[in-house]
């Protein structure tokens, strides 16, 4: 690990849309927590900064969806979520928010810096628009038919069910996700990141990375290799940051409802929440070091899909600025899932952290997600592994080697560490034994590598009880009193060791050992390389037992798995293919199905799987898009008698008007379209 002056740390910004879960613990903030309090514990000078990540278009659905301003909406998830997040032992030095005037003057002025250095291009285009609610389609606004999966209710970014990364204009059958109405194409200007022409400064950037996780380089050489699209990073949106008004006039563009894209400022968020600490710190200048000093060591925690933002986006953002450093390292992890299935905000299949803590500690999460945490592969997050996990080994290792040194000075030695006479081997494997620990740890946390660490850190406590064993106090108090309180004395500093070297995984644990030991201050500020060297001094006297950890019941567990048992059958009965759900013949006598010739088919420029056919219906002509490209060639079709959906509203695709759909059914990935047995003429109704 090279040696910084100073490190500056984050975890990726959280949408003030929703509660907190255990799939955001596991990805982004428990390891930033972890490897911040070690710093700390390492005498490091650290930064770890987070806040409230407050734009984007998810949020202003939200508002719409409760008839409130995103303002109320992200007033009260931030507050909510701070609240979480200290509850769960977040160490954050400041935690921030993106509407705070201090962040809008820092993505302003960075927006202002890349427009001063002729950084944008300037495009103007069509984009989707809600002639209803009179809103430009961005992102999330829009709503339609995923053009790789045929998932009905793909966003205009990403199709949830395939996980591919759209544009709104790939969508099928687009619809507003405001008003449900069918949008039209406006011409709109918006600025974009010369993402291609950056690209090989940003492959030379990862090159001097090879560190990084696989995945995580992985996933960055695909998008190398697709080769980087300019990006735009306006948008025709109400909410948030909006565009100077000196450099759109400058550029001579009406900036009248323009804002910067979401991606664009919220990673500034990590700079504008240093700069509020600074304030706060009485220094306002404070910040710089941390993000402009290449003597500062700047690590991302992240989820994989922001792995993008945070290795190409934002980097090239900074580069292009020219007055910051790059990030050191971003070990972002992958997903957790729950009980072998994806967690589901909307269909409430997740664990949220303010429910968990109503019934459990804070700790026993915190161990269990960092035993298994998603670093290089998705995890699952199991009730039972969590009860294993806290009842085997917080409570019966841990707890019991605590529990029992702290019984046995009080009762044998009046609560005081008594005096250590001339060690034996086995004294002196344990005092190795704490070296090694605090320098395994550290060694496995210098490398991201948490679920490691945790190991490690409870192979101390494993080592001490079969230590308490092997040296048998019980009977040496009588047969050889001086060795019985040699071990105890030993057993307390071990105690020690544990409560510094839990403090990054177990903070409220390591506080609980280190007031049972009186000690002064907290384990946070302890000194981790003292950890082993510098022992307690004999006839310090101890404060009171605390039991640790009480063991978590079965029954307490079941009902936890049951919940989430009930929640997931709802889901998989909804997804049962075929799942019959009935209709009225009334329902059916709406749809006007009727026989149609295929007069004329030809591709359609950029749309690999779009048809545009021109149909004959009795005495009537239409223009239908239908994705049939994959599997038939303009030519076999015409002349092809098909059954179209004659009365479905029109639709705009790729800019084309649809007046209707034709129907074809998938088998193995393969379309056939419907035709008629016999030959009938065109416009015959079916029924
Ligand atoms: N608000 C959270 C997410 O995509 C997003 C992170 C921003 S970090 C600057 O899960
Ligand atoms: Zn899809």
């Amino acid at each position: 690990m090279t040696s910084f002056k100073r490190y500056m740390i984050t975890s990726a910004l959280p949408y003030a849309n929703g509660p907190i879960h255990l799939g955001h613990l596991a990805g982004a903030y428990l390891p930033g927590d972890i490897y911040a309090r070690y710093c700390r514990l390492k005498k490091r000078d650290v930064l770890y900064i987070c806040g409230s990540d407050e734009h984007g278009v998810p949020i202003m659905l939200r508002a719409r969806k409760e008839g409130v301003s995103p303002q109320e909406v992200v007033d009260r998830y931030h507050t909510m979520i701070k609240k979480s997040f200290e509850r769960f032992g977040m160490s954050f030095d400041y935690y921030g928010r993106t509407s705070a005037p201090v962040h809008h003057e820092t993505s302003q002025e960075f927006f202002r810096t890349l427009a001063e250095k002729n950084v944008f291009v300037l495009k103007e285009e069509e984009q989707l628009y809600d002639p209803e609610a009179k809103i430009f389609l961005a992102d999330r606004f829009v709503r339609g038919t995923c053009p790789i999966c045929s998932y009905e209710d793909a966003y205009g970014d990403q199709c949830e069910k395939c996980g591919s990364s759209l544009s709104p204009a790939d969508l099928i059958n687009p619809r507003s996700a405001i008003t449900n109405a069918t949008p039209v194409q406006k011409k709109t200007t918006h600025w974009y990141l010369p993402l291609a022409e950056y690209q090989p400064r940003l492959e030379k950037w990862i090159e001097t990375h090879p560190e990084w996780r696989p995945n995580v380089l992985g996933q960055i050489q695909s998008w190398f290799q697709s080769g980087l699209k300019d990006r735009a990073v306006t948008r025709d949106l109400p909410w948030g940051v909006a565009i100077p008004e000196d450099v759109a006039r400058k550029a001579g563009v009406d900036a009248t409802g323009k804002v910067l894209y979401v991606w664009f400022e919220a990673p500034i968020g990590y700079i504008s929440a240093t700069k509020e600490w600074a304030i706060q710190s009485g220094d306002p200048e404070a910040w710089k070091p941390y993000w402009q000093d290449k003597d500062t060591c700047l690590i991302h925690f992240i989820g994989k899909d922001n792995i993008v933002f945070h290795c190409i986006i934002f980097p090239m953002v900074l580069m292009a600025h020219g007055d910051y450093i790059l990030p050191y390292n971003v070990p972002a992890n992958e997903f957790l899932n729950l009980e072998g299935h994806k967690l589901s905000t909307s269909r409430d299949y997740a664990v949220w952290l303010d429910d968990y803590l109503e019934k459990f500690e804070p700790d026993s999460l915190r161990y269990s997600l960092a035993s298994n945490m998603p670093e290089t592969r998705d995890a699952d997050f199991s009730w039972k592994d969590f009860q294993a996990r806290h009842n085997n080994e917080l409570a019966d290792i841990l707890g019991n080697f605590v529990n029992r040194t702290f019984t046995f000075v009080a009762k044998y030695f009046e609560g005081k560490i008594p005096e250590a006479a001339s060690l034996d081997d086995l004294d002196r494997e344990l005092l190795d034994f704490i070296k090694h620990t605090r320098e395994s740890v550290g060694e496995a946390l210098d490398n991201f590598q948490f679920k490691e660490a945790t190991r490690r850190m409870m192979d101390l406590a494993r080592f001490a009880n079969k230590y308490f064993n092997d040296k048998a106090p019980w009977s040496t108090r009588k047969s050889a009193p001086k060795i019985c309180a040699t071990t105890l004395n030993l057993c307390v500093q071990t105690t020690y060791a544990l409560a510094v070297l839990t403090n990054p995984f177990l903070p409220f644990t390591s506080r609980k050992i280190w007031k049972m030991l009186q000690l002064d201050g907290q384990p946070e500020e302890a000194t981790w390389d003292k950890v082993g060297e510098k022992l307690l001094p004999v006839g310090h006297a101890l404060g009171e037992l605390h039991i640790l950890f009480q063991k978590i019941e079965n029954k307490v567990i079941e009902k936890e798995i049951d919940r989430l048992r009930k929640v997931q059958a709802q889901i998989q009965q909804e997804k049962q293919p075929g799942q019959i759900s009935y209709i009225s013949i009334e329902d059916f006598q709406k749809i006007d199905l009727r026989t149609a010739k295929i007069i004329s088919a030809e591709a359609i420029p950029k749309a690999k799987k779009l048809l545009k056919l021109q149909v004959e219906v009795g005495n009537e002509r239409r223009q239908l898009v239908a994705g049939l490209a994959r599997d038939y060639s303009p030519e076999e079709l015409v002349g092809k008698t098909v059954i179209i959906v004659a009365n479905l509203k029109p639709a705009v695709i790729r800019g084309i008007e649809s007046q209707g759909m034709l129907l074809a059914v998938e088998d193995n990935g393969k379309l056939s379209i419907l035709t008629t047995e016999k030959p009938v003429a065109s416009g015959k109704k079916v029924s």
